[in-house]
């Protein structure tokens, strides 16, 4: 087995023999552990005293492999290593602590040695469940830079470059996909006429001369009749110019296909007319939901989401010069019991939007219907009828087959697998947040965290989405592979084990082509910046003073500002225990110097745990209160209640940013972080977490900063010391807000995002048509998977719903 590490280990290992003999016996002197990074370089520290000869001992390659090491398993005398020197580059070697000898071992052998600590008989079981996807993709062409991660369809059009070269006959297949476009049944693009390369080569030609001399802005329909003679049919363009310039772009790679040509043709081919989009927990609704339990930044993302794809749609099929009507459908849950929302209601068409609508469908069960939210984690037994019952309705609703079908979150992500196979469609999927990572060795410890998270169904789900999905679509590049530290949401499914369920030796790929990072905006009507007064919303600066500034406690807020003259630090999140807003609370309380510069204001849950539903909710509610009354926050902190109106959301970071104020966004680990580009938008300098996806968003020092909640006077003192150095340079506060909306500007916009996602929607595609074979393989291992495995699994999920169960069903 090739591992560089496994290579210079043992040399390095013997320039510091003395040094690391110590080390090692310390490590197995602790017994069967599993040593986090830190703890392994604490330990070495406790080991070798001596500063100056820890330094040399950590110097060249041994300390580069020691800083690499992600976790080290220890099972007397044996230790082992799992060694990250680059995002997705996994090695593994073993090492014996008494004579420091190396051996480089696979993953699933480094899983079993882990699984020693936790079950020693379902490691050592020959028989114990070993899932490997990877299995089906060995023919898979694959990134092999991790620079190149997520930009999976400059990939794909790289690959198809070469496989429609070389003789005229290789771009068949392209042929063959340009014949089968159509709009329910219609042919559109070419018909049988044109069934060859050279047909097409020579109709294209033809049509070539004859529009050459037509006036550049002719309407389609005055040269229809004279094109569909020779075998085209609509969808080229409105315009002469437009077919003329869409039929070079064939001809140009029928000759000689090069990538930038074919994506640009796949922006082009008239492809997606109906999408439907999956976003199941949670209250989805358009207005009165925002901060309910489960419901954050998927619901907004969603809906500004299929505003800019509908958007896009409409732009792309005037240009193909088509009258076709696009059709977005966001499936999601019908709660009867809708807690004064519109949860409860069917059909429901999305504001802005012509053709858009959400769809709601309930839960069934073989009692009737369910009437009450559920949490997130306690879903899965519900699934896979609301898929069949979902499926069934689109079908109605469209009259025929979506073109594509788009995934979010894990329950979201399983239903569109279903779907997508079921009905042969295109499958994308977004994870916004993949749980196993939050939850640290929420794999290993699966079992102790069941109960409350059904992780064992959670992973499961989100092994076979990523597996049955053509496309998957990220925020951030940190979301798949990380950063050079820390591994990736999507990485840490590259291999993991659950002892006692699965041990997944391959679980996705992160170098796979299907990735693609394509960030979300921040809808700019909403957020915009504090500077551009005419805009503003003053309707709210009445309601919004009152919310931030007044003295009375009430339902909507409560604690007060003594010293309305002072900056406000803000922040507004869910409140779960990952947000960690309590974590803010207790930083600020903690620093005095802190205190006296700025203020506090919170939107977050609400005031009493009793009226709470969700568990973690509960449990930070009191902690919230508590941490208030400890450090004597009274005068300093306004705790706000959840907001529901994103526009007077908008409003409030704006009069935050009148304060010369500042965001703080303190989670413990945010996948991507919406409030931090909302914040940016209106100019308000933001500090966030270094845990996830704010810290791509943000410059560090330039277009804001980070912090790690995890270290909370340091981040504190940061936050103070900008606040003080503001006082004495008043420039410094405005370069930070306008640095801010600069960095949006240029990476996380909307518009930029639908067109990525229709032309991923187009190119995978024709990329799964190509491959199809490889990929009904594949299909078959997951529906088998699916229902051994997820199926077994969901069936044994047990919760408690809130009212007796009898009433929770609505007949
Ligand atoms: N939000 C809100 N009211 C609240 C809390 C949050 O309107 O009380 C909005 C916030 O403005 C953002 C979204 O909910 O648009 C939260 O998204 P984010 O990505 O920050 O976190 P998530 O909740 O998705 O984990
Ligand atoms: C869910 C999260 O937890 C956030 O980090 C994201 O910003 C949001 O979804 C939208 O993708």
């Amino acid at each position: 087995m090739d591992s560089a590490t496994a290579d210079s280990m043992p040399e390095a290992l013997r320039q510091s023999r003395y040094h690391m003999k110590k080390c090692f016996s310390r490590f197995v002197g602790g017994g069967r552990r599993l040593m986090k990074h830190q703890t392994l370089m604490d330990e070495i520290e406790e080991s070798i005293e001596d500063k100056s000869e820890r330094s040399k001992v950590l110097e060249g390659s041994l300390g580069q492999i020691l800083s690499s090491t992600q976790e080290a398993a220890v099972n007397p005398p044996d230790v082992a290593f799992a060694v990250r020197q680059n995002p997705g580059c996994w090695e593994y070697v073993k090492v014996k602590a008494n004579d420091l000898s190396v051996d480089a071992i696979t993953s699933t052998e480094y899983l079993k040695f882990k699984e020693l600590i936790y079950d020693e008989k379902w490691a050592n079981d020959d028989n114990s469940l070993e899932v490997d996807f990877g299995a089906f993709d060995v023919t898979t062409p694959c990134l092999t830079l991790p620079s190149s991660i997520g930009k999976g369809v400059h990939f794909i059009s790289k690959i198809m470059t070469t496989k429609f070269s070389g003789n005229p006959e290789s771009a068949m297949p392209l042929v063959e996909y340009l014949l089968a476009l159509n709009h329910r049944g219609e042919n559109l693009i070419i018909n049988e006429t044109l069934n060859t390369v050279a047909k097409l080569q020579a109709a294209l030609l033809l049509a070539d001369v004859f529009l050459s001399v037509l006036p550049k802005d002719a309407p389609y329909q005055n040269f229809e009749q004279k094109l569909k003679e020779w075998g085209f049919e609509k969808g080229w363009g409105d315009t002469t110019e437009r077919v003329r310039d869409t039929m070079r772009i064939v001809a140009e790679i029928l000759q000689a296909p090069d990538p930038i040509s074919m994506e640009l043709l796949f922006q082009r081919l008239p492809v997606t007319f109906n999408v439907v989009v999956l976003s199941i927990h949670g209250y989805f609704g358009q207005s009165d939901v925002l901060g309910l339990p489960d419901t954050g930044g998927q619901v907004v993302y969603i809906l500004d989401q299929v505003k800019a794809l509908e958007e896009e749609l409409l732009l792309r099929i005037k240009q193909q010069g088509l009258s076709i009507k696009p059709q977005i459908i966001v499936v999601t849950r019908l709660i009867p019991d809708a807690q004064g929302t519109k949860c409860n209601v069917e059909m429901e068409p999305i504001d802005n939007t012509m053709h858009s609508h959400i769809l709601r469908i309930p839960f069934k069960t073989d009692n009737g219907i369910l009437k009450q939210w559920v949490s997130r984690f306690d879903i899965y037994p519900f699934l896979e009828r609301f898929s069949q019952d979902a499926t069934e309705k689109i079908l109605k609703l469209l009259d025929c087959k979506p073109d594509l079908i788009i995934g979010n979150y894990t329950d979201g992500n399983i239903v569109a697998s279903l779907m997508a196979s079921r009905l042969g469609v295109t499958q994308g999927t977004i994870a916004h947040a993949l749980e196993k990572t939050k939850y640290e060795d929420s794999d290993l410890k699966w079992k102790e965290l069941d109960p409350k998270y059904h992780f064992s169904c959670q992973f499961m789900a989100d092994l076979i989405a990523m597996n049955s999905a053509d496309f998957i679509i990220t925020s951030t590049y940190q979301e798949i592979a990380g950063s050079k530290k820390k591994a990736g949401q999507y990485e840490s499914h590259a291999a993991f084990t659950m002892p006692g369920l699965c041990r997944v030796v391959s679980g996705i790929n992160v170098f796979d082509p299907k990735f693609n990072i394509a960030p979300p905006g921040a809808e700019q009507s909403v957020y915009f910046p504090f500077t551009e007064k005419e805009k503003r919303f003053s309707k709210f600066h009445s309601a919004i003073d009152q919310l931030l500034f007044s003295r009375n406690n009430n339902n909507e807020a409560i604690g007060f500002l003594a010293n309305r003259k002072k900056p406000i630090i803000f922040s507004m999140a869910r409140l779960d225990t990952v947000k960690n807003i309590t974590g803010l609370v207790e930083m600020y309380g903690k620093n005095k110097r802190l205190q006296n510069l700025v203020n506090l204001v919170i939107v977050a849950g609400f005031f009493d745990p009793s009226k709470s539903k969700d568990r973690e909710e509960m449990v930070e509610i009191n902690k919230m209160h508590s941490l208030i009354e400890k450090h004597q926050l009274e005068g300093h902190v306004r705790w706000i209640a959840a907001q529901t109106d994103r526009y007077r959301n908008g409003e409030i970071y704006r009069c935050i940013a009148d304060t010369k104020g500042a965001f703080v966004q303190p989670a413990l680990y945010e996948a991507f972080g919406l409030t931090v580009i909302e914040a940016m938008n209106c100019g308000l300098p933001t500090f966030a977490t270094i845990h996830g996806g704010p810290a791509e968003i943000i410059v560090d020092g330039i277009s804001g900063f980070h912090i790690d909640p995890t270290k909370g006077e340091e981040s504190s003192n940061k936050i103070a010391d900008f606040f003080e150095k503001c006082t004495v340079d008043r420039e410094y506060w405005n370069r930070l807000s306008q640095d801010a909306l600069k960095r949006i500007d240029e990476c996380y916009t909307w518009k930029i995002y639908a067109s990525n996602v229709l032309t991923m929607g187009a190119i995978y595609g024709v990329w799964r048509q190509m491959n199809e074979e490889k990929k009904q393989a594949k299909q078959r291992y997951i529906d088998m998977f699916y229902s051994l495995q997820f199926r077994k699994l969901a069936k044994t999920v047990r919760f408690t719903l809130e009212e007796p169960s009898k009433s929770a069903i609505a007949t």
